[in-house]
């Protein structure tokens, strides 16, 4: 056995039952392979067993009382994983489904991620399995401010700096900051993705979304291809998805389906942004509504089947594992030409597999949702600056992040040998420079 499925045997057997985080481990450690051969002094450093192993892994209780009075009882999670090239960084997600090994899968691609954009950015992910959907403001806020009334003490501006994800938007975030304004005093960029009122950055709400497009849209200029006139499917119609739909309309796609959890719009003239707006940010409601306020459009229930709807480009956006082997090979069958992956993780090993053997440009979500993480570093450049970017001004940082991620990612591929594989290029350049910071600091 070679070191890389030493380190691996090994994560699984230490840690039984966390099936998301052997996933992403396997996929990431697969392709360090070559790295590590080269850089013998890695396994002498025991290099991979700490990159693995979070720095720190914190849980709580999240005791909260809804509208009726009754006493709920909620889990939270903070997985600081990685500090060696920055204070930690990532988002909070909010979802029944929320347990250990989803934040630390989370948490181990966002230590990469958070590498490939270029900013001294450490990695971390955190939440809880608190459902917001079908709560009031009241009990949200509830909630909120008894999860930063334990975690105010593990975060800081400079420590750990969260940020949204599933479940968690303007509104949540907002709630947050202000509990841990009033129980620590202190005004300051310890969250990303605030309110431009109270120090947010323009461009953060869009980021994810706009950054998707934009690293998409370079590996298309460089095969003297555009978005002009494709056709796009997108899941998922929350942050990440509304705002590349957005911005790949602008270029000219035609954005055909979206769905939510209950099921998927299938719009042939082009979806209506401005509906899907309103329903979704507006009135929190569910996407089945498009259907009876757009004439020609259909709803269909269940997610699945939105990946049989033949396009020229697949956005997922919603959420881990939300195409399999055989959603893969439909959308190859049907002629898709580009996957860029909006959500964490959305494509299953066998998946990537399925896309890179059809010759479809693939790109991972690491280097491909990395814009959102990106303008949160720019949010907190500008906290701690005392100053303010136009829109003008971060949308283009934004656009050279990701431009330049394209050509790093497709670099260190090639560099290595594996040209066009970009799950390598990803993986192998955003590690290097977390290696190589790690090796200054000493066995820590
Ligand atoms: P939101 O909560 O705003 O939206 C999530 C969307 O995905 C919603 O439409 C939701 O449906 C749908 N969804 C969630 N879970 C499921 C599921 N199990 N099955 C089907 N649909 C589901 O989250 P974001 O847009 O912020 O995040 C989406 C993805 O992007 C996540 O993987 C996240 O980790 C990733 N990401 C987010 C970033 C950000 O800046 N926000 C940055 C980088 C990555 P419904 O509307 O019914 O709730
Ligand atoms: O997965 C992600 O990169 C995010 N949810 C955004 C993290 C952040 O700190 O902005």
């Amino acid at each position: 056995m070679n070191y890389v499925e030493r380190v691996l045997e090994n994560l699984k057997a230490q840690n039984p039952n966390e099936p998301e985080f052997h996933q992403a481990a396997t996929e990431i450690l697969t392709t360090l392979a070559p790295v590590v051969e080269k850089h013998p002094e890695y396994e002498a450093a025991g290099l991979l067993e700490r990159f693995v192993e979070p720095e720190r892994v914190i849980m709580f209780r999240v005791p909260w009382i809804d509208d009726s009075g009754k006493v709920q009882v909620n889990k939270g999670y903070r997985v600081q994983f990685n500090s060696a090239i920055g204070p930690y960084k990532g988002g909070l997600r909010f979802d029944p489904s929320v347990n250990l090994s989803i934040i630390k899968f989370l948490g181990l691609e966002q230590i990469l991620k958070n590498s490939l954009t270029g900013l001294p950015i450490g990695g971390g992910k955190g939440g809880s399995n608190f459902d917001p959907k079908g709560k009031s403001d009241r009990e949200i806020m509830s909630f909120c401010q008894s999860f930063m009334t334990e975690l105010y003490r593990h975060i800081g501006a400079d420590t750990d700096v969260p940020a949204g994800d599933i479940g968690v938007g303007g509104r949540e975030i907002g709630f947050l900051f202000g509990q841990y304004k009033r129980i620590r005093d202190e005004h300051v960029g310890v969250l990303t993705g605030r309110g431009l009122s109270y120090g947010g950055s323009l461009v953060r709400t869009e980021a994810t979304g706009y950054g998707l497009v934009y690293i998409t849209d370079e590996a298309m200029r460089v095969r003297g291809d555009s978005f002009k006139g494709k056709t796009v499917v997108i899941s998922g119609s929350g942050n990440v998805a509304i705002y590349a739909c957005e911005k790949a309309q602008s270029l000219g796609a035609k954005v055909v389906a979206m769905y939510d959890r209950g099921g998927y719009v299938y719009d042939p003239a082009g979806i209506k942004l401005d509906v899907i707006k309103q329903i979704k940010e507006v009135e929190r409601g569910k996407l089945k509504d498009y259907a009876q306020r757009v004439s020609g459009a259909t709803y269909t229930e269940g997610c699945r089947g939105i990946w049989t709807i033949p396009c020229d480009v697949a956005l997922p956006c919603a959420t881990q594992n939300e195409i399999d082997e055989n959603s893969a090979k439909i959308l190859v069958k049907n002629g898709v030409k580009y996957v860029a992956e909006g959500a964490n993780m959305p494509s299953t090993l066998e998946a990537i597999s399925v896309f890179q053997k059809g010759g479809v440009v693939f790109l991972p979500a690491k280097a491909a949702n990395a814009g959102g993480v990106a303008t949160s570093a720019l949010e907190m450049a500008q906290s701690s600056g005392r100053m303010f970017w136009t829109f003008g001004e971060v949308d283009k940082k934004l656009k050279d992040i990701m431009v330049n991620i394209y050509h790093n990612i497709d670099g260190a591929a090639k560099e290595y040998g594996y040209a066009g594989n970009y799950v390598m290029g990803a993986n192998i350049a955003g590690f290097i420079k977390v290696a190589t910071a790690m090796m200054s600091h000493g066995i820590v």
